[in-house]
């Protein structure tokens, strides 16, 4: 059986694109892996966090993860800073990675732009942790969107200079699981700019706790073209709002995007976005009332992250533990 790891940030409400891109495909690789899911709280604070706020979105996101259908009573949830083996190995793999790797890093120079001087050493190294995340369990496979696939490369050229210094086969490679279809979806208000929690518009995303006018609203907001729908793919060339529209109709439906022009070619983008917001409300109505009901017992969600927790340590420890032996580190 594989071991899957895979984490998300508790930096807001999981919007559309994290469910598509990677929750949705954690609740079905649930049926034939060994799975441990981390709220990475410490990848969170590479950017400032309120302290409040993130102890309230680490509980929002524990109880959208729960609602999506992750099952605790067969795989592991927690929180990452309450697993400290991975800032040690974390700290191993800073020392392992060459500079020059760091710098190709395409996340880091989206997110710090130009003012790089002014951004945290920590949103820099924030590869090494990562690969530190999914190391410390020796996974073997990570179902992440697109905008993580240069990290997990990065993994693996960290997890083979670490075999070849220490010379022996100690970490495995990390295959990425990237959906076909839904590994980007876009932001509803500019087509060429993915769909983020921390987006300071909350109309650029579907948030999994919005309601059914909430949802109806963004959709009726969401950037278009004035031309109607075409009837062949490659009629959306050039049209990026119309494709992710008629993307994430498809994704959500199970569908191909031929499929939806076949139905929807011709038409104008009222109609459209009517049958979208039926989907979205009709896939997201059930994981936002469950949410709400979780998010009343704040007791339960905590015990369910302590006790991931504690069973994530099992996992670690002796692997992380090896890792320092290796490096020479008294024990
Ligand atoms: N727009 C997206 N389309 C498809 N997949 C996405 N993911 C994120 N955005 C999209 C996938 O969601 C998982 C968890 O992401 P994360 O929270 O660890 O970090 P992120 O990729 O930086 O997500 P956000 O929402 O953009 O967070 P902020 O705004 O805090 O930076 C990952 O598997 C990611 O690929």
């Amino acid at each position: 059986m594989r071991r899957i790891f895979s984490g998300i940030q508790p930096t807001g409400v999981p919007q559309l694109g994290n469910y598509l891109g990677a929750i949705r495909n954690w609740v079905g690789l649930q049926r034939d892996n060994e799975c441990i899911f981390c709220l990475v709280d410490m990848h969170a604070i590479t950017v400032w966090q309120d302290p409040k706020a993130l102890r309230e979105q680490t509980l929002a996101q524990t109880a959208v993860l729960l609602a999506s259908g992750i099952d605790v009573q067969r795989h592991i949830l927690f929180n990452q800073s309450a697993v400290t083996a991975h800032a040690r190995l974390a700290w191993i793999f800073n020392c392992v990675a060459r500079l020059g790797w760091l710098n190709r890093m395409t996340q880091f120079k989206d997110k710090a732009g130009k003012d790089r001087e002014n951004h945290s050493a920590g949103l820099y190294v924030y590869p090494d942790l990562m690969a530190a995340d999914i190391l410390t369990y020796k996974a073997t496979a990570v179902p992440v969107g697109d905008d993580q696939r240069q990290h997990l490369e990065l993994t693996n050229d960290i997890a083979q200079k670490f075999n070849h210094d220490y010379g022996l086969e100690f970490f495995p490679t990390v295959e990425a699981l990237i959906p076909p279809q839904g590994a980007r979806v876009m932001s509803l208000r500019d087509g060429t700019k993915k769909m983020s929690k921390s987006d300071p518009s909350a109309q650029s995303r579907i948030e999994m706790t919005d309601d059914a006018d909430t949802i109806a609203l963004k959709i009726r907001r969401a950037k278009t073209d004035p031309e109607p729908l075409p009837s062949e793919e490659a009629g959306l060339e050039s049209r990026p709002e119309a494709r992710n529209l008629v993307t994430i109709y498809a994704t959500m439906q199970g569908c191909s995007i031929q499929d939806v022009l076949n139905r929807h070619g011709g038409e104008g983008f009222g109609p459209f976005k009517k049958a979208l917001t039926d989907v979205l409300v009709q896939h997201i109505a059930p994981i936002a009332d469950e949410t709400t009901r979780l998010l009343k017992e704040p007791g339960f969600l905590q015990d369910t992250l302590r006790d991931g927790a504690r069973r994530a340590r099992t996992i670690a420890e002796p692997i992380v533990s090896e890792a320092e032996s290796l490096v020479g580190f008294l024990k």
